[in-house]
C-alpha cells in the first residue's frame, strides 16, 4: 500500500486550483535553507490532504529539486536518470526547440535550485502563504523567476488556451486509483514513484528517493490567434458542413478531443458535450473497431492527434503499459486580447504552464516528445509510414512540421505547418522528494 501521507499532493491526485504559482529559487545558504526546510516541512500538502476534496486545505504547498539544487543542499548521488541529472538546458535541440533564444532567461543554464509550487482558489492566499515562506526561509533563498497560471474564466475554466478541455485522461494508479474508468490506462505505481513496484531503475537509486517522483516542468507559450487563423482558412469541408464546422472539425482532428473534450474516437464529424461530460464514456476508446484495419484507417482519428501520438492505446504494444505521465498543468494568462484576435497576432506570452509526474523521464515525457511527437514515423507499423508531427506539440527546432491524416476525405493530404502554435519558452527538470525524505535526510 501507499503511504499517502508520505507523497507530495501534486503526484497524485493534483492541487487542482484555480490559481497556482511557481516560484523558482535558488539556493544561497545551505546550512539555514536545511533547517528552515526541516522546520517548515509541515506546510508542505501531502498526497493524503487532497483525497477529500472538501477537506482540502485553502492553500497548498509542493516543493521539488534540481539537480544543481540537491547539490546545492550536499547531495551528489545519482537518482539513476541521466535527463534529471543534466537538467533541461542541454536538452533543448534534442525536445525540439528551435534554439534557446525563446527560454526564459532563468531556465537557461542550470541556475534553477528548486520550484515552490503554490496552489489555490484566491491569489491573495497564495500571496499570503509565500510571504510566510519567503519569511521562513530569509536570505537563504534568492527567488529567480515567478509564474503566475490561473484557470481561464467563466465557462473556459478547465480549458488550455486554444479552448479544449484538459484533465480528462490520466493514468490510473493500481492499488490507488478506486475506480479506474472505463479506458483508462492502469499502471504500475512505480511508473510515477520511485521505488515503487514497476519502477526498473529502482535498484540504481538511493533509499531515500522512494515515493519521490520526476516533476518536468516545460513553459509553452501557445500562438492562440494564429492558431485560430490557420483553423479558419482550412476548414475540412466534408458534405454538409458549414466553413466554421469544418474549421473546429480541423481542431478536434488536430487534437483527437472536441474543445468539449469528446473524443474523435467516438464523435468524429460532430461535437457530443453531453459524451463530453461522461466519464464512463469520455475516455472508453482505443482507435480500433472490429472488422477495420488499424494500420490505415484515420476516418475517425487521424494518427497524428496529439492525444493519439502522445497515447496511442491499441496503435501500441497492446495498450502500452509503460510510457505514461501524469499531467499537473494549468493555463497561464492573459486572455487574447481584441486587438490580438483582429490582428491574428499573438502580442502577449500566454500559453501552458506544463507539469509532469514520471519516475522515469526518458520513458515519460522525454519519449512522448521526442520520439513519439516530433518523430515522423511515429506511430509506426501504419500504411502510410509517416503520420507526421503532433500537429499540437511536435517541434522540428523551428522548421516548417508537415502533418497527414487530417483530412478524412483525404488522409494521405499533407499539412504543412510553417507555425509552431506551440513555443518552448524552457523548463526543467525537478525532484519532488517524500516527505521523509525531507525531513529525514535532506535537511539531516
Ligand atoms: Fe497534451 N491541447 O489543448 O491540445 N493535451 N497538450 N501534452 N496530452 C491533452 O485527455 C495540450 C503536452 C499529453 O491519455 C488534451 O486530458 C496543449 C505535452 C498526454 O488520451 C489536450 C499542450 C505532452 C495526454 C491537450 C499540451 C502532452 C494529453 C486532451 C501545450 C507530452 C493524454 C485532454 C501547450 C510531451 C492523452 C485530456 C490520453 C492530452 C493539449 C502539451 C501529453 C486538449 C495545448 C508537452 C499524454
Amino acid at each position: 500500500d501507499l503511504n499517502l501521507t508520505n507523497i507530495q499532493g501534486d503526484i497524485l491526485i493534483g492541487m487542482k486550483k484555480n490559481k497556482e504559482k511557481f516560484f523558482f529559487f535558488s539556493i544561497n545558504d545551505r546550512k539555514i535553507f536545511k533547517q528552515r526546510l526541516k522546520s517548515g516541512a509541515k506546510f508542505i500538502t501531502t498526497t493524503t490532504q487532497l483525497v477529500d476534496v472538501n477537506k482540502q486545505p485553502a492553500a497548498m504547498v509542493n516543493v521539488a529539486f534540481s539537480q544543481t539544487g540537491l547539490q546545492a543542499m550536499g547531495f551528489y548521488h545519482f537518482l539513476n536518470d541521466f535527463h534529471f541529472s543534466g537538467g533541461q538546458f542541454r536538452e533543448a535541440a534534442e525536445l525540439g526547440d528551435p534554439g534557446t533564444d525563446q527560454w526564459v532567461g532563468t531556465f537557461r543554464g542550470k541556475k534553477v535550485h528548486g520550484v515552490f509550487l503554490l496552489a489555490s482558489d484566491s491569489t491573495t492566499v497564495i500571496d499570503a502563504e509565500w510571504a510566510a515562506v519567503n519569511q521562513l526561509f530569509g536570505s537563504s533563498i534568492t527567488e529567480l523567476y515567478t509564474l503566475s497560471a490561473e484557470a481561464r474564466p467563466g465557462d473556459q475554466a478547465g480549458h488550455e488556451h486554444f479552448g479544449f478541455l484538459d484533465g480528462i485522461s490520466q493514468p490510473a494508479i493500481n492499488g490507488f486509483t478506486a475506480n479506474p474508468a472505463p479506458g483508462q490506462s492502469i499502471v504500475a505505481p512505480g511508473r510515477v514513484l520511485l521505488g515503487r513496484d514497476g519502477d526498473e531503475r529502482m535498484l540504481g537509486r538511493p533509499s531515500w528517493a522512494k515515493d519521490g517522483s520526476f516533476l518536468v516542468f516545460r513553459q509553452l507559450k501557445q500562438l492562440v490567434p494564429e492558431f485560430n487563423k490557420f483553423l479558419r482558412d482550412n476548414p475540412l469541408l466534408l458534405p454538409g458542413l458549414t466553413p466554421e464546422q469544418g474549421s473546429e472539425l480541423l481542431g478536434a482532428r488536430m487534437v483527437g478531443r472536441w474543445k468539449s473534450g469528446a473524443p474523435v474516437d467516438l464523435a468524429p464529424v460532430f461535437d457530443d458535450p453531453t459524451l463530453a461530460q461522461d466519464p464512463m464514456r469520455n475516455n472508453n476508446f482505443d482507435f480500433s473497431y472490429p472488422g477495420e484495419d488499424l494500420a490505415s484507417n484515420q476516418t475517425r482519428c487521424p494518427f497524428s492527434a496529439h492525444i493519439r501520438k502522445t497515447a496511442p492505446r491499441a496503435d501500441f504494444r497492446s495498450g502500452n503499459p509503460e510510457h505514461h505521465i501524469v499531467r499537473a498543468g494549468i493555463p497561464y494568462d492573459p486572455e487574447v486580447s481584441t486587438g490580438e484576435a483582429a490582428a491574428n497576432a499573438t502580442q502577449q506570452d500566454r500559453g501552458l504552464a506544463f507539469v509532469a509526474y514520471q519516475s522515469d523521464i526518458d520513458e515519460g515525457f522525454h519519449t512522448l516528445q521526442q520520439r513519439w511527437a516530433n518523430t515522423v514515423e511515429f506511430v509506426h507499423n501504419k500504411t502510410d509510414p509517416t503520420p507526421g508531427f503532433d500537429p499540437i506539440v511536435g517541434a522540428n527546432n523551428g522548421q516548417s512540421r508537415f502533418v497527414s491524416g487530417l483530412d478524412p476525405s483525404d488522409p494521405d493530404r499533407d499539412f504543412n505547418l510553417v507555425v509552431d502554435f506551440v513555443q518552448s519558452r524552457g523548463g526543467e527538470y525537478f525532484f519532488s522528494p517524500s516527505i521523509s525524505a525531507i525531513t529525514d535526510v535532506l535537511t539531516a
